[in-house]
């Protein structure tokens, strides 16, 4: 997403802040959160705030193998990768960043916290990007019949076969390996730790959903406890306003009126209820997008999103002056509409459907949205579906509405039964949360809804879990700020000294 040629930092960020606008305007039939993934990817990039050099240039691993499970079919492909080996010291530790659904994004060579564990046990940083993503395009388009290599099983024994290549190119025979990710490449890092345990000798799985589900209804629930660390108003209001929403689509002077507070982008016709359903998913999503990165120190979208929290949401739901619920609630959709450069709201869903049909990669989709849908229902369900009772944002989107999309999107018998075996297939190949590992810390934040799939007890003494009290998707990875509170300063400590422990043992 960044200009990887960027000398001068100001220049970048305008380049960052025009592509964000472009990509925003031609993307938007694709909600700005699909699936509990903002564009880019669910581990944003951090602020560029100190550094002021160049990045490192990118790298390619040539003789990545397609298929890893089919010993008759021996096609390669290049697959990306990032190099800093500043605060390398003889005989120090690989600390291998595993790329997820987005781009590899180079500024995490050079920030984040795991920059400072390199710096700290100096260790050489590489960070492969997933195949599928970014640059990193094993196949010649995103048609389902070349889909079916992507899985996060090919991706683990991508990064096996990279690390023997990288052992051998970088003159690396003996060192320790650590690997990090956060959201899905987080439950990557604990897998690979799992599944190749004589090759990485310890894992920090940040914010890393460990079990697959389909329907995930508890991500409502954990936005609505979130919301509530302000107070019970919020949900109220958001409830009131809900109830408003239903009562006005009965008839055509209310569905007016919706249209214009909504700035919604084509009226709404009220015998489509796949419309209806997407109408309700964008308006949770409004609050869904900010409660998951709630005051993360992240610049993803963010340069012009970060300064929305939980507490301008909930502001805005709170202050009567702004006027009834639902004209609250509208305040809310403006703002987000406003911060992200869009003229109206997309609900139409055929529209989305056929964005997110395309298979070429210089196709909006590609951006990762059509590979992440993919793997969702291929492999891990996670549906945020409204199927809670305890919610106030209606039960406009229970969560046939996604096995729905699956189906369309790839024209196939995506059914939820269907998609619910790929998913049982997924638990019994990774353990679910009976997973056996030792050295993985699972750090998550109490704000973010992911947790609800995480790992938050501790499996032993030797795979520790940390549960952040406040913050939310992933803010452990970020580079410090003063800002940050006490817990999530201790976390970054407590991983330090893990890594430390494991290196030395
Ligand atoms: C590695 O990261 C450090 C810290 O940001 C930076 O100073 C250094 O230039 C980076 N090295 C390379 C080769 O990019
Ligand atoms: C967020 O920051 C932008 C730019 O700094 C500013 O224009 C906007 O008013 C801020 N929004 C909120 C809700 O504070
Ligand atoms: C994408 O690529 C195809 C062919 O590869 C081309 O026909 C099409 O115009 C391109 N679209 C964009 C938006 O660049
Ligand atoms: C989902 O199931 C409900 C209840 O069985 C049904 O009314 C609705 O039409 C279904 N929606 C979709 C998109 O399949
Ligand atoms: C989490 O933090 C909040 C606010 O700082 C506090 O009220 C609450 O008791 C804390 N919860 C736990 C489990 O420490
Ligand atoms: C809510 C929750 O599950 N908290 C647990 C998080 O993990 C720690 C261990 O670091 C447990 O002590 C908490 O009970």
């Amino acid at each position: 997403m960044t200009n990887k040629m960027a000398a001068a930092p100001v220049r970048c960020f305008q380049n960052f802040l025009l592509i964000i606008s472009v990509i925003t305007l031609t993307q938007a039939w694709i909600p700005r959160n699909f699936r509990g993934r903002p564009k880019g990817g669910m581990l944003g990039a951090p602020k560029t705030t100190k550094y002021r050099g160049d990045l490192p240039s990118e790298m390619w691993f040539n003789q990545q193998r397609l298929d890893h499970f089919n010993g008759a079919d021996l096609r390669t492909w290049s697959q990306r990768y990032f190099v800093n080996d500043t605060f390398y010291k003889d005989g120090g530790p690989i600390f291998l960043m595993i790329g997820g659904e987005g781009t590899a994004d180079p500024i995490w060579m050079v920030e984040g916290a795991w920059i400072d564990y390199a710096r700290q046990h100096s260790a050489i940083c590489f960070m492969v990007e997933h195949r599928y993503y970014g640059k990193s395009h094993p196949v010649k388009d995103l048609s389902l019949d070349n889909l079916k290599y992507l899985s996060s099983r090919q991706a683990l024994a991508d990064l096996a076969y990279f690390v023997q290549f990288m052992r051998q190119k970088f003159n690396l025979p003996t060192n320790k390996i650590i690997s990090f990710g956060g959201s899905y490449s987080g439950s990557l890092s604990a897998w690979l730790r799992a599944k190749y345990p004589f090759l990485v000798d310890g894992a920090v799985a940040t914010s890393a959903p460990i079990h697959a589900q389909l329907n995930f209804k508890e991500y409502l629930g954990v936005v609505v406890s979130s919301l509530a660390t302000t107070g019970d108003q919020c949900s109220i209001e958001i409830y009131i306003a809900t109830k408003t929403i239903y009562s006005y689509l009965q008839d055509d002077d209310g569905r007016k009126k919706l249209k214009d507070m909504f700035y919604l982008c084509d009226s709404i016709d009220a015998n489509n209820q796949m419309d209806i359903a997407n109408l309700f998913t964008n308006l949770a999503g409004n609050f869904e997008g900010v409660v998951q990165y709630n005051k993360d120190n992240r610049a993803f979208e963010g340069a012009v999103g970060t300064n929305i929290t939980i507490d301008t949401l909930c502001g805005i739901m709170g202050d009567e002056s702004v006027g009834t619920s639902l004209q609250r609630y509208a305040a809310v959709n403006k703002l987000l509409l406003d911060t992200y450069s869009q003229k109206c709201m997309d609900f139409k869903y055929d529209k989305m459907i056929s964005d997110l049909k395309k298979t070429d990669w210089n196709s909006s989709a590609s951006e990762g949205g059509r590979q992440w849908t993919y793997q969702t229902c291929a492999e891990f369900g996670w549906f945020q579906s409204s199927d809670l009772v305890e919610q106030p944002f209606g039960i406009s989107f229970p969560v046939n509405f996604s096995c729905s999309q699956c189906a369309d999107i790839f024209e196939k018998e995506f059914t939820c039964s269907a998609i619910s075996a790929n998913i049982d297939d997924s638990n019994r190949y990774y353990g679910d949360y009976g997973i056996k590992v030792t050295k993985v810390v699972f750090p998550n934040g109490s704000i973010d809804p992911w947790h609800a799939m995480g790992i938050l007890h501790d499996l032993s003494e030797d795979a520790p879990a940390i549960y952040i009290n406040g913050t939310a998707h992933c803010a452990n990875m970020y580079p410090a700020s003063p800002d940050d509170n006490e817990e999530l300063k201790q976390s970054r400590i407590t991983i330090s000294n893990l890594i430390g422990k494991w290196l030395a043992t």
